[in-house]
């Protein structure tokens, strides 16, 4: 009889080794996959949209191609443009999160330089489409028709949310740039003759004489309006004008934004000093021009803060907003 329970326990305990062993090859084999799939994603993840973290030392001028639809193809630059930033205690970075569709900016100096005290502004941290006067490449996977003569605009819509999260600066704006050039293909900085066109939604101390105003479509946080922008002309002999267009009405701080920027392009015909109508743009870009406080004295130690956000940055070509749609 003792046998027999021996036998049986010995039969028993071999099916659990068994069932063990059996366990223990189906563990290895999902360590195994799921090593392949982390493999894979991380592949996906390198080819696919990247996170991109960009931080200003002194002596760089950190920039970035982004590819947010992650078909290989860079659709905008995000570029932390430290013109006239020459040294400094504290932090300037830009991230873009592919995830939450983010670009995220932070400016915080307790001690900045500038290499020339007698220009007010420190930088333009941005992000942009097409390309710079003093660039030769377009970055431009949403595929807008750069570079484009303004006799021959083809409409396209920009899209994103935006907001500051902090801010401590002396002067600021939010704010597109855009450069008319007369050469198409030139690659240098701009000068007399061309047209530096600026769209402000935020901002403060716009420089300019006041030369009229304009009503202008726009979708803010899902309304749309006949924006009135004050319109504003800093005429330059050496240099390119600025032709500022200054949101009035209604009032934007932070959400979600809509238009179409060949309308201030066609605007901008109308104000220019010179014909603009055979120029060329080249891009659309959207930043923060930012000053720094100051000490009373000129040169003395100069500091600021600010934090912003630009999400869901999106552009349609060959779409515009219309006030009354006709029906199909
Ligand atoms: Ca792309």
């Amino acid at each position: 009889m003792l046998g027999v329970a021996a036998a049986f326990l010995l039969a028993l305990s071999a099916i659990g080794w068994l069932q063990l062993t059996d366990a223990r090859s189906k563990l290895a084999e999902l360590e195994e996959e799921y090593r392949r799939l982390e493999e894979e994603c991380e592949k996906l993840r390198s080819t696919a949209a990247q996170r991109v973290t960009l931080k200003w030392a002194s002596g760089t001028w950190p920039a970035r191609e982004v590819d947010a639809t992650g078909d290989g193809v860079p659709d905008f630059v995000i570029d932390i443009c430290p013109w006239n930033l020459k040294s400094g205690k504290g932090k300037y970075e830009m991230t873009y999160d592919p995830v939450t569709r983010t670009v995220a900016t932070v400016v915080d100096f307790q001690d900045l330089e500038p290499h020339d005290w007698n220009t007010w502004v420190i930088g333009y941290p941005e992000v942009y489409i097409g390309r710079k006067p003093w660039g030769s490449r377009y970055v431009n996977g949403f595929g807008v028709n750069f570079p484009m003569r303004v006799g021959e605009l083809e409409p396209f819509l920009v899209s994103f949310y935006f907001s500051f999260e902090e801010l401590d600066l002396a002067g600021y704006n939010f704010a597109a740039d855009a450069w008319l050039l007369k050469e198409r293909d030139s690659v240098r900085g701009p000068g007399a003759g061309e047209l530096e066109l600026m769209v402000w939604l935020v901002g403060v101390n716009a420089p300019g004489e006041t030369v009229g105003a304009e009503r202008v479509p726009i979708v803010i946080n899902g309304s749309f309006a006949k924006a009135l922008f004050e319109v504003k002309l800093v005429p330059q002999e050496d240099r390119a004008d600025i032709l500022i267009f200054l949101l009035r009405e209604p009032e934007y701080r932070r959400g979600y934004v809509a238009y179409d920027p060949t309308m201030f392009v066609r605007l901008a015909v109308k104000y220019a000093r010179f014909d603009v109508n055979g120029h060329y743009l080249i891009g659309w870009e959207l930043g923060t021009e930012w000053v720094a406080h100051r000490r009373a004295s000129a040169s003395g130690p100069a500091w600021g803060k600010a934090a912003w956000v630009l999400k869901d940055f999106q552009i349609i070509p060959r779409a515009t907003l219309v006030e009354n749609p006709r029906s199909p």
